[in-house]
């Protein structure tokens, strides 16, 4: 079990802020944000910086922490401390002008324990009475955790993805359920979902109603029977879940049910109605025959003449007309390589000997380090000359990895003048340049095109990245006309990037099937940071199926050797 330095800082941090909320020592609680600073200041990858437990800045207590947390991943002193402190007051703490300290004298001194008792102890004046609170900041306080309680209607996937994987953690100890399942917009990786779905698969519906009632992040229990139980869980995000209990035997068409959308659904109950049968969470009934059930999801599509209609696909209904003609979708295994990653040479948390077995690990033919240029020198971004070094060191490095293709590329920056970062000459020496824009966001279409068109011209630049620059629901795209952008790379025989870090997903479902239709390559790449972000290629498999890809249109299914080819036809 391998924890990166980012959460072991995470958990050094959240260790911080729960001794705070409890009331623990100062001093205690002071060891352990100088601990996590020291570690964040410290440039180096956690492999290189051997036994951490040793450094300065990292006390005794500390480092056994991180040592355990190193072994097994979890750290005993951090759940004990949640159980200390209840789960409401986490949220609380995005309050403006409510730290952890303010926080933790409501709790003590009030009984504050969520928003609702927070809003009661403002509304009864029992806050300015505080020493150090007063009416001004009392009513700020108040304004505050009204603004947040107001919760957005749809949460960004990402965000969701983050809790669904505490959900199924604390899923997967549940000896009582057979088989769970995510189901809902989450399971379709839609780019916003509302609520969190999954179907359960048991025997002991009472007891798994039981052990889902005490999950431990939630703040309350919105609903609870034997079919069906409903939480509101307080993580990073506040979001409700549902959990259908169902038995086995219809865990199947249950799934298919609850994964919708509304709309596939309503076009799969019509072509069963054209059949005389009917489609139901329990399975399919006819008036022949008995209720007939599932083993797979698979089989339940077979039933009715259609091949496996991936989740991400179940859209409007005209997906199941669709499929029959399609040309096989990717699959996670069609991809070779990941052609965008940073190593610690810029922001990545992780040298570029880490990326390397990282991208073995995921059994991939060749990769490529896509470290920053020098235009962003917030993210200590690599000039000529560390470039070329960098170069140096990865021909070396990857002499000891004959079983993968490694390729020193870099991520260069358009400039907000059209001018590229590196000179045309210097990007000839790189084996594959990225193209792409960090700065200039509120420009007009013609700037931002100009731009985006200069990069395509470039001979060396073979991709762009990230093309519109979007953060699903918390940045717009710059101004970009992505269906222009398209004849530029087709044009140019430029590549456009499927960025699959979730945050980002850019290009989205509709602009990949017009670049596809247009015949421009897509690359999915994972733009990783951090060897778990490697991950994220599963993601953008997904989200490329969503756009009804297929392994000729992506750029990264080539073979090792066309591959090859590829990189050394200029
Ligand atoms: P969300 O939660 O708004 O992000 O989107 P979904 O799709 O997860 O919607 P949700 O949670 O209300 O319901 C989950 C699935 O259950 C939905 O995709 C299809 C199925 N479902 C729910 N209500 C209905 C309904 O009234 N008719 C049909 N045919 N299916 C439904
Ligand atoms: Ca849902
Ligand atoms: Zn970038």
């Amino acid at each position: 079990m391998i924890q990166s330095k980012k959460e072991i800082i995470r958990l050094l941090e959240e260790i911080a802020i729960y001794m705070e909320l409890k009331g623990e020592n100062p001093f205690k609680i002071a060891a352990f944000r100088k601990a996590a600073q020291s570690l964040e200041t410290d440039q180096r990858s956690l492999a290189e910086m051997g036994d951490i437990t040793t450094l300065s800045g990292i006390g005794k207590t500390t480092g056994q922490i991180i040592q355990i947390f190193l072994e097994t991943g979890e750290s005993p002193e951090l759940e004990a401390l949640k159980k200390e402190v209840p789960a409401g007051l986490v949220p609380l703490l995005k309050v403006p002008g409510l730290g952890g300290k303010k926080l933790a004298r409501l709790y003590q001194e009030l009984g504050v324990i969520d928003r609702e008792t927070l809003l009661e102890a403002g509304a009864s004046g029992k806050i300015e009475t505080l020493k150090g609170f007063g009416k001004k900041s009392s009513e700020k306080i108040i304004e505050g955790v009204k603004a947040l309680g107001e919760r957005p209607e749809r949460y960004p996937i990402y965000e969701v993805l983050k809790a669904a994987q505490k959900v199924e953690t604390y899923l997967e100890q549940i000896p009582e359920i057979k088989q769970f399942q995510q189901a809902g917009s989450l399971r379709r990786l839609s780019e916003t979902v509302k609520d969190m779905d999954y179907v359960i698969s048991t025997e002991q519906p009472e007891k798994v109603r039981v052990a889902l009632e005490a999950f431990p992040f939630q703040s309350e229990v919105i609903g609870a029977g034997d079919t069906k139980v409903s939480l509101e869980l307080a993580l990073d995000i506040s979001i409700a879940v549902d959990f259908r209990l169902v038995e086995p035997a219809s865990f199947a068409t249950t799934l298919h049910h609850f994964t919708g959308s509304k709309e596939h659904n309503i076009r799969m109950r019509q072509l069963a109605k054209e059949r005389k049968e009917k489609i139901s969470e329990y399975g399919v009934e006819s008036e022949s025959t008995e209720r007939k059930t599932f083993t797979s999801e698979e089989a339940f599509f077979a039933h009715f003449d259609l091949p496996f209609i991936p989740p991400e696909l179940r859209i409007d209904g005209t997906e199941i007309d669709r499929i029959k003609t399609t040309s096989p979708l990717l699959q996670q295994t069609d991809i070779r390589g990941d052609l965008h990653m940073h190593t610690t040479w810029s922001d990545g948390a992780y040298s570029i000997r880490e990326m390397i077995e990282a991208c073995i690990a995921k059994q991939y033919d060749y990769m490529v380090i896509t470290d920053h240029g020098k235009f962003l020198r917030v993210a200590n971004g690599l000039d000529e000359k560390r470039l070329r070094n960098q170069q140096e060191e990865i021909r070396k490095i990857s002499a000891d990895y004959p079983e993968i293709d490694v390729y020193s590329g870099v991520e260069m920056d358009i400039l907000t003048d059209a001018r590229l970062d590196f000179e045309a000459d210097f990007l000839q020496e790189l084996d594959f340049v990225i193209a792409s824009i960090h700065s200039g966001f509120s420009q007009t279409k013609a700037e931002i095109m100009a731009r985006l068109q200069a990069a395509c011209e470039s001979p060396y630049v073979r991709l762009i990245a990230h093309p519109t620059g979007r953060i699903i629901v918390n940045r717009s795209p710059y101004n970009v006309d992505v269906p222009e952008l398209i004849q530029l790379a087709k044009n140019t025989n430029t590549a456009l990037e499927l960025n699959a870090n979730p945050q980002r997903l850019d290009l989205d479902r509709a602009h990949l099937m017009l670049a596809a239709e247009a015949g421009v390559k897509i690359a999915i790449n994972t733009d990783a940071h951090d060897t778990k972000h490697l991950d994220f290629m599963d993601l953008g498999v997904r989200a490329a199926r969503k756009a009804w890809l297929s392994p000729p249109q992506i750029l990264n299914t080539m073979t090792k050797e066309a591959f090859r080819q590829f990189i050394l036809n200029k």
